[in-house]
This record gives C-alpha cells, sequence and structure tokens, in this order.
C-alpha cells in the first residue's frame, strides 16, 4: 500500500490533537508523521501509534518531502504557511478561514460536495468548512437534492472547545471558583461563560453579524453550490465542552413530510437520525462527543410557512466539525489524485 510523509501544522493545538488521532484510528497510510507548533512548543512529545514525536516549529523549510499537510495553526499563520507548502508540492488541507472563499480553492465536506475537491491542483490547497457549517451542511443537502431549499434560519449553541485549550481551561477553571466560592477569571470570553450564553462567536461586523454567522451564511452556499439559498445564523456560545448543537429552520420549495425527510436522513451518509420524543430520544451534545457522525432529531413541521421543518442537529465539534472532516478529505485526495 502506498504510504504518505504528513505534516500536522498546529499540531499542539485542540483540533491538531485530535487530527492525529483520527489519522491513527483510521489507520490513515502514513509514512512518517512530522508535527508542527509555534517556537512555544518546541522540544513538547506528542504520542502517534505507541511513538513519541517531537513537536518542531513551523517553517519555511518544513515541507520538503511531505505530500499531505493538516494545518489548523490559526487564519494568519496559514495564510503566509499554506502557500509555502503547497509550492514544494505539498497539498494543504487548511481547517482555517483563510481561503474557504477563496474561488480557486475548493471548500469540501466530503459528503456533499467531494467531486470538487478536484480542483485542488489550481493551488494545491483545499479548505476545511467552519464546524457550525459542515454539521449542518450533511443533514441539508439531502434535503434540498429532494425538496430544494429556499431559506434557512440557524441558531446555535456552540461548545467553547471550538475556541481552543485555553477556552477549554477557562470554562474549567470558572465551573471550580464558582462551586468554591471564589472570584471568576475571564481571558478567553468578555464575559463568564460558566452557567451562561454568550451571542457572540468571533469579532463583531459592522452590520451587527458576527464572523461566525457571517462564514455559515457565505460557506453554506459555496460547498452547496447554489448562492439562492437565504441563509441566516446566530451563533451563541454555551458552557459545554465539546458538541455543537443548532436549531435549524428550512422553507422549502416543495412539499416534505417529517416523516419523508427521516427516511431521506435514515440513508444519507455520515447522519443519524435520534428521533422519538415519547421516548426522550433527541440528539445531545453530550452523547455526540467523541463520535463521527452529525445527529438529527426534532424533525417536525413549520406550520407558518408554505414547507417548512424544524429539526436540532448535534455533532462533535472537533472530529466531524474539524479534524475528521479534514481526514475525510485526505482520505479521498490519496484514493483518487496522489
Ligand atoms: P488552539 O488549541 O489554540 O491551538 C492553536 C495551535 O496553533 C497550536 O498548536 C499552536 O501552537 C499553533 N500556533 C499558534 N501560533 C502559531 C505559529 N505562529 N506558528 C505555528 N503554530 C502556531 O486552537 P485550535 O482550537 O486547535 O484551533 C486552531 C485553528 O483551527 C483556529 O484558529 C481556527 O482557524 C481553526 N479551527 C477550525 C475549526 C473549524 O471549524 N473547522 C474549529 C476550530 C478551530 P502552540 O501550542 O505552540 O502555541
Ligand atoms: O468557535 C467555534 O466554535 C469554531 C471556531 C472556529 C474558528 C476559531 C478561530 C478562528 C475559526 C474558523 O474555523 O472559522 C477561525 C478562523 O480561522 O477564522
Amino acid at each position: 500500500m502506498k504510504t504518505y510523509n504528513v505534516a500536522v501544522a498546529g499540531a499542539t493545538g485542540a483540533v491538531g490533537n485530535e487530527m492525529i488521532a483520527t489519522l491513527e484510528q483510521r489507520n490513515f497510510p502514513v509514512k512518517n508523521l512530522i508535527l508542527l507548533a509555534s517556537s512555544r512548543s518546541v522540544g513538547k512529545r506528542l504520542t502517534f501509534k505507541g511513538q513519541d514525536i517531537k513537536v518542531e516549529e513551523l517553517k519555511e523549510d518544513s515541507f520538503k518531502d511531505i505530500q499531505i499537510g493538516l494545518f489548523s495553526p490559526g487564519g494568519a499563520v496559514s495564510q503566509k504557511f499554506a502557500p509555502i507548502a503547497a509550492a514544494q508540492g505539498c497539498v494543504v488541507i487548511d481547517n482555517t478561514s483563510a481561503f474557504r472563499m477563496d474561488p480557486d480553492v475548493p471548500l469540501i465536506v466530503p459528503e456533499v460536495n467531494g467531486h470538487a475537491i478536484k480542483d485542488y491542483t489550481k493551488k494545491g490547497i483545499i479548505a476545511n468548512p467552519n464546524c457550525s457549517t459542515i454539521q449542518m451542511v450533511v443533514v441539508l443537502k439531502p434535503l434540498h437534492d429532494v425538496a430544494k431549499i429556499k431559506r434557512v434560519v440557524v441558531s446555535t449553541y456552540q461548545a467553547v472547545s471550538g475556541t481552543g485549550q485555553k477556552a477549554i481551561f477557562e470554562l474549567e477553571q470558572q465551573v471550580l471558583a464558582i462551586y468554591n466560592q471564589r472570584p471568576i477569571e475571564k481571558k478567553v470570553y468578555p464575559h463568564q461563560i460558566a452557567f451562561n450564553c454568550l451571542p457572540h462567536i468571533d469579532v463583531f461586523l459592522e452590520n451587527g453579524y458576527t464572523k461566525e454567522e457571517v462564514k455559515m451564511v457565505n460557506e453554506t452556499k459555496k460547498i452547496m453550490e447554489d448562492y439562492s439559498i437565504k441563509v441566516t445564523a446566530t451563533t451563541v456560545r454555551v458552557p459545554v465542552f465539546y458538541g455543537h448543537s443548532e436549531s435549524v429552520n428550512i422553507e422549502f420549495e416543495k412539499d416534505i413530510a417529517p416523516e419523508e425527510a427521516r427516511k431521506i436522513l435514515e440513508k444519507a451518509p455520515g447522519v443519524k437520525v435520534i428521533d422519538d420524543p415519547s421516548k426522550n430520544l433527541y440528539p445531545l451534545a453530550i452523547d455526540a462527543a467523541g463520535k463521527d457522525e452529525t445527529f438529527v432529531g426534532r424533525i417536525r413541521r413549520d406550520d407558518t410557512v408554505p414547507h417548512g421543518l424544524n429539526m436540532w442537529i448535534v455533532a462533535d465539534n472537533i472530529r466531524k466539525g474539524a479534524a475528521l472532516n479534514a481526514v475525510q478529505i485526505a482520505e479521498v485526495l490519496i484514493r483518487k489524485y496522489l
């Protein structure tokens, strides 16, 4: 079997760590694994298949003889280093927003638009979408194919792991401080996140929306390859460690009954329907954590519009929302092109 030299850039982060675990769990054909992070992490060691690997500093010469780069070192770092890696023949799968809306960079969720991976040749870069977009489009696409979506209204309930390792620590510390009646510290978020909800993810833009909300709108259209779909989003940070949840309202062109939607989604790749309210069964973040599937439930009619459905979509934001989706892209890449 052909094997590949793989680099993980941002290896010490929440996403990078999960990428290493996902490569191992899915038995990706790795010849050598190179782990890259900032100069702060040089000398740290991480484990891959029982082997201790030293973390190296991400530099311009880090990509000699590397065929695949899985990137999550932050937007500015990807912006600089992805083209440098690509110029050396490394296909970069980038988890940041740096290249997502670049018309010469495919933005891929394999279950939805895997065919577009072929366009990686344009820049040597493939973009991984935002986590909240990924879990929504794996559910929207099979429904769109049957009843054509006109408009989507989404509200998210996003876990702190989406902000990285420091935010996971901040939630833990605030819960402990409150339990021990000590004052809380706020370093990552502008407000207390423990026992609270913050309608604020990424920075605010002039139009009153946050950048996270705008990413969901623009990325959904690009991945679904349909710019006629109207999307509006409200993104909210909640005190959950892993697993983003979404309330999604969909207006279709044609009628689609909840039972039909359930049947379609039961057959959809990467989707699992959990929808039996009589037994209190619906998707939960704590159950989705560590799982590969995107879970959907609470599928019901929205009678306020001619052809509307409401549903609840949950996935592990660090797995399907980031690391797993990136490794799935790499799997298609090696199966078809490398
Ligand atoms: P994190 O836990 O804070 O980790 C950041 C990683 O980037 C660490 O490995 C860090 O290395 C590395 N890094 C920072 N500055 C660097 C530099 N100058 N050179 C090389 N490496 C550098 O954050 P995370 O949650 O893993 O997220 C990282 C990025 O992934 C985010 O900024 C975002 O763009 C993307 N992301 C995407 C999704 C998605 O929706 N698909 C979800 C979450 C994150 P050190 O440990 O050495 O500092
Ligand atoms: O907040 C979340 O739940 C997901 C965060 C993603 C994120 C965090 C910092 C920078 C991104 C992203 O993937 O869109 C970025 C970015 O690259 O813009």
